[in-house]
């Protein structure tokens, strides 16, 4: 407690001196997405403020009610200095939207992006800046490898997956020539965000991706180097959902304007339903000696409560449902792909005796079925009656 004493002093220090002079808006915004970093938020305002010495700066937290009361922290160091703000968003999970709106809730010119757990150089921002104001770039980028450091501490793993990644979407024409388009730490003037902010897909974690993609017009790049630091506090939130909301971004960039993602997305897991179904009725009937109407029924809702997990993780993980909301939400996706299961029959019974061939028929009734099942799940499972409360992990 002493120690966030301490800290709040430091910047309080500093805004009194700012305060001295008459209020100047901000030039720059600084845009930092949270999630349970109350460990390294304080001693990232230090840092900023350290660095940005002498810049008409504001800071937004944006922090997705992280459990640890990192939104409290950033309120009480508010307090203190005005240039800093939390944005808190309750029921949400998602770095690249949280970004996005915190980017729609400044007026400042030059809107940065930069991660509170201190694994991003902060004395980068200035020259950020000046590349900026020079008038030759529309967007700083800062690179982890453009002066060909490697980035330590990271496992061989992860280091393979981000070489694959970058190479990956390098093959973009945007792209094409970036050493890191999948950085976090970038810098835009307003215009290039509201020229893209309509097209935006805001999943996962690679804003800057999204941002260079949906851009009117390709956007003039600035690469600048820097080290990456290793995170000191706080448990990093990579983990297997990220990659899948990084391929579903891809998609969503390659046929968004025709499907959304989400349907793709929620069309991929349908398409286990199948096997698990089968799975589990080969399991029982056949392994166990389960009679074939039970054996059955308990597929169709062992593949229901898959399909509805599966959804809930990777379709929804921005609105996932935990606790007793996992309950519900499980009862009204069951009652909802009953009645998709009806219409699926339905339609593709009539179409059948109207001398429609057989696979015509069943692929038209899978359509209807998919499309209900998503539109009203969407809805009525993890739409605004769920969203409200849906917890986050
Ligand atoms: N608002 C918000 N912020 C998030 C969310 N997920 C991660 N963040 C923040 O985004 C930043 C980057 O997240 P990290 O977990 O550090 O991800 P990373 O830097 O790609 O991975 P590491 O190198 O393993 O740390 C951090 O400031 C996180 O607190 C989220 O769902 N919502
Ligand atoms: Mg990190």
């Amino acid at each position: 407690m002493r120690a966030v004493q301490d800290e709040l002093r430091v910047t309080s220090a500093a805004a009194g001196r700012a305060a001295e002079r008459p209020p100047r808006p901000a030039e720059l915004a600084v845009i930092v997405p949270t999630f349970n970093e109350r460990a390294n938020v304080l001693e990232l305002a230090r840092r900023l403020v350290a660095a940005l010495d002498g810049i008409a700066f504001e800071v937004i937290v944006v922090d997705d009610d992280s459990p640890d009361g990192t939104a409290d922290l950033v309120r009480e160091l508010a307090l203190h200095d005005p240039r800093f703000r939390c944005l808190q968003r309750i029921g949400r999970r998602g770095l690249a939207s949280a970004c996005v709106e915190g980017m729609l809730a400044t007026a400042a010119p030059c809107l940065a992006v930069i991660d509170a757990d201190l694994q991003h150089d902060e004395r980068l921002l200035v020259p950020m800046l000046e590349a900026l104001r020079s008038g030759r770039a529309d967007l700083v980028l800062a690179s982890r490898y453009l002066d060909g450091t490697a980035v330590p501490g990271w496992a061989e793993q992860r280091r393979l997956a981000s070489r694959l990644a970058t190479r990956l979407v390098g093959a973009l024409p945007r792209l094409r020539g970036l050493t890191d388009p999948l950085s976090g730490f970038f810098m835009l003037r307003r215009e290039a965000f509201e020229a893209s902010v309509r097209g935006l897909s805001a999943i996962g974690f690679k804003l800057l991706l999204d941002i260079l993609l949906s851009a009117p017009e390709p956007l003039r790049v600035v690469e600048l180097p820097y080290r990456f630091r290793e995170r000191r506090e706080g448990r990093s939130k990579l983990d297997a959902r990220v990659a899948v909301e990084f391929l579903t971004l891809l998609l969503d960039k390659l046929v968004g304007a025709w499907i959304p993602a989400r349907f793709s997305m929620f069309a991929a897991v349908g398409g286990l339903w199948v096997l698990v179904h089968l799975a589990v009725l080969a399991l029982l009937h056949r392994g166990v000696g389960v009679d074939f109407l039970p054996a059955q029924t308990l597929a169709t809702f062992g593949a229901m409560t898959f399909n509805f997990a599966l959804n809930n993780e990777l379709t929804y993980s921005d609105r996932r449902l935990r606790g007793a909301r996992w309950l519900t939400g499980w009862a009204s996706f069951c009652l909802v792909c009953s009645v998709g299961a009806l219409a699926n029959v339905g339609i593709a019974t009539v179409l059948f005796l109207r001398d429609t061939s057989w696979l015509l028929a069943a692929i038209a009734g899978i359509l209807v079925g998919a499309v209900w099942n998503y539109a009203v799940t969407g809805f009525l499972t993890w739409g605004s009656r769920g969203r409200g409360r849906a917890a986050t992990r």
